[in-house]
């Protein structure tokens, strides 16, 4: 076992991302890249370790860096899907086991999955210390404190354990919330991902005010939004322009959250004539002719609107803030600027039923041009009203068993059985629509086409390896 030295007087931190799921591709780690801007911002040296694009095992790194502190993301708990359950809590107990052999060094675990689940996560896995939301500036407060040997306990957003199987979390606070620092992007491992098929996310926001029934995002993120300037934005871009980035992923969880913010990063961007494309989560709400066009002119070559269905009952008992027909007309609009886009949609969650399903079907036919994204069956996350009606305070069950096995709410007499196989005939006739993830075959298509320098989404190959699949079925 090494002990954790320093063998100079600046702290050291090994970052550690865990996430190897690649579909629909693999995912940057854009939440470490942050944390470890923020890190050597504040005067630590930092390594990073990425199980897909580092080499050698973590306990390598380990050694070789001996890092006084751990810093480690668990970005999803599951892939979820009803239909195709995969959880991924053993890799984080099993990496902190790992972990725990070869150093003293204290873990302190974050992330957007982590943060659904801070205590019972904390339990299972027996990390010192956990971060929920935001990790950058209570990360920070938690570091000095341990070097301090002071107390821990008071700190915003911080999870601890009492005892061994007891932990407990702080609320988040909005003074330690906010863009404290630029993330700090390793070629290192930028550029594997890049090579593999991923598309790097650029963030331009955090916070979203709306409350759709099952939506965990204002949970992680909280609900009052922090802007990024459009020169903010423009300044990271660049840097990733010169990595060899052309294409990005605005991965706000809504880019039209506030219509002054929109025009300014799309103004900066065409005033930075970078030549870098983008795509990103609308909202159908409130989108006007010129938005399109401007976001157009910004470089907006896709969009997955987050219409979730096309059902106005539906919409209304989602808790969506608007209707079909400002879908349909957000989705002329796009048509009209010339860009991409498709719908997520959610089948199964409170007020379906198989007649509002045949709804959304016969009026995703009207729409041409379109993707589909399908989700079937609505997870059940902590702090959305979902959780409320439909979860542990409803059910008198236990959080944790809503964490060790993937909870999904499915609007009887609907099945996800029944949905699953309306929805695979339905794809017989539509290579457009995805079903969760996309065919195998996508994975590995999107590296070859990467390789030959080629980025953005390329949803048009999932329609052409879907139409000449020889079943049609999952
Ligand atoms: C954009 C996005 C996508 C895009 C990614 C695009 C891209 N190119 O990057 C797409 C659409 C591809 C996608 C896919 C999936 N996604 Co997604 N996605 C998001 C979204 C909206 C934003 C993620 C993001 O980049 N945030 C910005 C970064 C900066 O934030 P962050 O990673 O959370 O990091 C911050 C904190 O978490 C924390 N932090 C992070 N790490 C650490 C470590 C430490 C030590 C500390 C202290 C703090 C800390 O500090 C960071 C900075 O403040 C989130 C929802 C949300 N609002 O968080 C869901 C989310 C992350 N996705 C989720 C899921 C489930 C998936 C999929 C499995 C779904 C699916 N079946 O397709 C796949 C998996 C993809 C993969 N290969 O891993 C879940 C994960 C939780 C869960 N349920 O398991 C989320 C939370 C949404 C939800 N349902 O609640 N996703
Ligand atoms: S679904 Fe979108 S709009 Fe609704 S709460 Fe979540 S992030 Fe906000």
């Amino acid at each position: 076992m090494n002990t954790a030295k320093p063998h100079d007087n600046t702290p050291r931190v090994l970052l550690v991302n865990l996430n190897t799921y690649d579909q629909p591709y693999p995912v940057y780690p854009l939440g470490l890249a942050y944390i470890d801007g923020a890190l050597r911002k504040a005067g630590y040296e930092t390594r990073f370790w990425d199980a897909r694009a580092s080499r050698g095992p973590v306990g390598e790194s380990v050694a070789q860096f001996q890092p006084d502190y751990i810093a480690l993301s668990l970005r999803n708990i599951d892939n979820a899907q009803s239909h195709n359950p995969l959880s991924f809590v053993r890799t984080l107990s099993d990496c902190c086991a790992t972990l725990r052999k070869v150093t003293r060094a204290p873990i302190i675990v974050g992330g957007s999955a982590f943060s659904l689940f801070p205590t019972e996560l904390l339990e299972l896995t027996g990390a010192d210390h956990g971060v929920r939301g935001e990790g950058e500036a209570p990360l920070i407060e938690l570091l000095a404190a341990l070097r301090e040997n002071r107390p821990t306990t008071a700190i915003p957003g911080v999870a601890w354990n009492e005892t061994p199987h007891s932990a407990r979390c702080n609320k988040c606070a909005a003074h330690l919330a906010g863009f404290t620092a630029e993330p700090a992007h390793t070629p290192e491992i930028l550029t594997p991902y890049l090579a593999s098929g991923s598309i790097i996310g650029v963030q331009t926001q955090r916070g979203c005010p709306l409350k759709c029934c099952y939506c965990a995002y204002p949970y992680i993120e909280g609900r009052r939004s922090r802007y990024r300037t459009g020169a903010q934005v423009v300044e990271e871009m660049t840097r990733l322009r010169a990595l060899g980035v052309r294409y990005t992923f605005i991965v706000d969880s809504v880019f039209n959250t506030n219509e002054k913010h929109l025009v300014d990063v799309c103004e900066a961007l065409i005033a930075a004539r970078l030549g870098m494309e983008w795509e990103c989560f609308l909202s159908p709400r409130g989108l006007k002719r010129e938005h399109f066009a401007l976001m157009k002119r910004a470089g907006l070559r896709d969009i997955e609107f987050g219409s979730d269905s096309f059902s106005d009952p539906v919409l209304a008992a989602y808790g969506k803030a608007f209707t079909y027909d400002e879908i349909r007309q957000a989705s002329a609009y796009a048509t009209e600027a010339g860009v991409n886009y498709g719908h997520c949609l959610i089948f199964g969650g409170p007020g379906e039923t198989p007649a509002s399903i045949e709804e959304t079907l016969v009026r995703a036919g009207e729409l041409s041009g379109t993707y589909y994204f399908a989700t079937i069956g609505m997870r059940i996350y902590p702090g959305t009203p979902l959780w409320k009606t439909h979860g542990p305070p409803a059910t008198g069950e236990t959080p944790e068993a809503y964490l060790a096995t993937p909870r999904f709410h499915i609007e009887p007499p609907l099945t996800v059985e029944s949905i699953c196989k309306r929805l695979f005939d339905y794809r017989k006739t539509a290579p457009n629509w995805v079903v969760g993830d996309p065919p195998p075959a996508f994975v590995v298509t999107m590296e070859k086409l990467r390789k030959r320098g080629i980025q953005g989404p390329l949803w048009e190959y999932i329609e052409i390896l879907q139409r000449y699949q020889s079943s049609g079925t999952r």
